[in-house]
């Protein structure tokens, strides 16, 4: 039988919009496809939630491709390595309480796995604002990556979800638009982002979980947005933080919706 052209079309755009349809309206909204997101989901995903991820770039992975300086290797320390086994990721020891996953590895396993826990990943997608009722954040504004890209004026679409995530990473995009439009209002000690310090790994990694928590009335951070939102140090290429604070930001949201 000839292909048919029309047929490819026709099944891309169908099960395209099937899969947006399905997610108009989500348990959680997850924003960037980094480490903390993709680990985020997949927990949430199995305990059964209808989750979400918009990523604005075309790859999934965030700052997890490329290790230290594009050296593919990632570092996690004793508890890190608890999720890389929970993910069925090789792990190497090299020296006391320090392992060594290829980044490459880690994460294409981590979003295999969390596709198949049921996560929806949009890809190319950027979320440029949020959906507010009063003080409290009720989802995500969305629009093709490529129209911020080539500057088109063109209105964005939404999404409603019960929690939201910013996992955006040093950017910490999402909450940097409710400070902007919303004023000092955010959940810090001073209403406002408090800004990422520099690189101090002991403290930024133990700062990362401590820091993953709601930023504003249905709004979560998690990973490096977490630490940019309530002011800690970056820790440099050691991923644990960044594992362990989408396994915390998961917990907090199941304690807070509760679906068992
Ligand atoms: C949709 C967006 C938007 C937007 C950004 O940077 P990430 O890998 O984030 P984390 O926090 O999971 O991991 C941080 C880690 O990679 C890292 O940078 C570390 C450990 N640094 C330490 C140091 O000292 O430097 O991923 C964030 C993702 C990216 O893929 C972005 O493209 C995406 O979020 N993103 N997606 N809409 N507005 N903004």
């Amino acid at each position: 039988m000839p292909l048919d052209e029309i047929i490819i079309t026709q099944a891309i755009i169908e099960r395209f919009i099937e899969k947006l349809k399905g997610c108009l309206t989500l348990d959680v909204a997850i924003v960037g496809a980094g480490p903390s997101g993709l680990v985020a989901g997949y927990y949430l995903a199995k305990k059964g939630y209808k989750v979400a991820i918009f990523e604005k770039k075309l790859s999934i992975g965030g700052g997890m491709w490329g290790g230290g300086m594009m050296f593919n290797q990632i570092v996690v320390q004793t508890e890190g390595k608890r999720i890389l086994d929970e993910f069925k990721i090789k792990t190497m020891p090299f020296s006391k309480g320090y392992y060594t996953a290829d980044a490459i590895e880690a994460v294409t396993t981590i979003c295999s796995k969390a596709c198949r826990a049921g996560v929806n990943i949009f890809n190319a997608i950027c979320v440029e604002d949020v959906l507010i009722r009063e003080r409290h954040i009720v989802g995500l504004v969305i629009n093709w990556s490529t129209i911020e890209v080539a500057r088109l004026e063109v209105d964005p679409l939404t999404i409603r979800a019960q929690c939201v995530i910013d996992a955006t990473g040093h950017g910490t995009e999402v909450v940097k638009v409710v400070e902007k439009k919303m004023g000092e209002t955010l959940l810090t000690p001073t209403g406002k982002i408090m800004g990422e310090k520099p690189l101090w790994a002991e403290i930024g990694e133990t700062d990362t979980l401590k820091n993953t928590k709601e930023a504003y009335p249905g709004l979560f951070v998690a990973g490096m947005a977490a630490n940019a939102t309530f002011g800690s140090y970056r820790m440099g290429p050691i991923f644990g933080g960044m594992l362990l604070s989408g396994e915390r930001v998961a917990d907090l949201i199941h304690e807070r919706l509760k679906k068992d």
